[in-house]
């Protein structure tokens, strides 16, 4: 399992609510999402991990959801090139920052494009979400620039799955060669290699969770996914999330772990 040691978080502006968003959960609440995020930070140091924190970015709604802009591997950060138009001009807002902390910088190049939350990590493999955000040209760019730096990775067209934005919101690696999969997604073959644990339909948000060295933090009021994961020995932390869901975000949305 990949060893964290720190990570990149960005907490909500106060515009926050003006991001994008698919679900009808109603307008988030601004001062609980900047509790939820500061609970969200402490639980990731809990994990042992060193944060760096940006600034809010009022210029961008959605830029509490770092994760789009960057994959990250030991050596290298791939800059993203976001799906989303109004989200395009976050990346520049992080590539500073991943410029002092890595050695080598990639960049997904136009025409393609990715989000972060497309690609799910299992080992040294990534399976890269191809969606309404994540083109196949970008998916392609990814897998090219993904070898070069000694990994692999396949594909999974998400296309046709309704109720999730990104790969990510309905599938996560456990560790363990154990993934967490939506119904939707469990007999896709770029997971067959993997003990497939399936998420209750009605606990789909919790498909999205975080492994972090030995532990895991899930999102609250999913007692079946919850006690699974419980039941597999691994100490959890749970986060009310309740907010970013609003605003079609989740637990791995809001860092960018290395
Ligand atoms: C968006 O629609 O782009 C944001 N409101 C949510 C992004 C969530 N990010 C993620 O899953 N990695």
């Amino acid at each position: 399992m990949t060893q964290f040691t720190r990570a990149i978080v960005r907490p909500p502006a106060a515009n926050f609510a003006d991001g994008l968003t698919s679900v009808d959960l109603g307008k988030p609440d601004f001062a609980k999402a900047l509790e939820q995020h500061a609970r969200y930070c402490d639980a990731l140091e809990q994990c042992g991990l060193t944060l760096t924190r940006l600034p809010a970015d009022p210029q961008f709604p959605d830029s509490t959801f770092v994760e789009d802009t960057a994959i990250l591997t030991p050596g290298a950060a791939i800059l993203t090139r976001p799906g989303a138009a109004s989200r395009a001009g976050e990346v520049a807002g992080v590539e500073p920052t991943l410029r002092q902390l890595f050695q080598r910088i990639h960049a997904i190049a136009t025409p393609g494009t990715v989000d972060g939350g497309d690609i799910c990590q299992i080992k040294k493999h990534f399976i890269i979400g191809v969606s309404e955000r994540t083109n196949a040209n970008g998916a392609r760019q990814l897998a090219d620039l993904l070898v070069q730096e000694g990994f692999t990775s396949a594909v999974v067209d998400i296309r046709g799955v309704s109720g999730i934005l990104h790969l990510k919101s309905g599938s996560s690696y456990l560790g363990d060669n154990r993934v967490v999969l939506i119904d939707a997604l469990a007999d896709h073959p770029a997971f067959s290699g993997y003990a497939i644990v399936r998420i209750a339909p009605e606990e789909n948000y919790a498909a999205n969770f975080l492994r972090i060295n030995d532990q895991l933090i899930v999102s609250a009021g999913h007692p079946k996914f919850e006690s699974a994961v419980r039941g597999f020995g691994y100490p959890v932390i749970v986060l009310d999330m309740s907010e970013f869901q609003k605003m079609d975000g989740a637990l791995s949305c809001l860092s960018l772990r290395f």
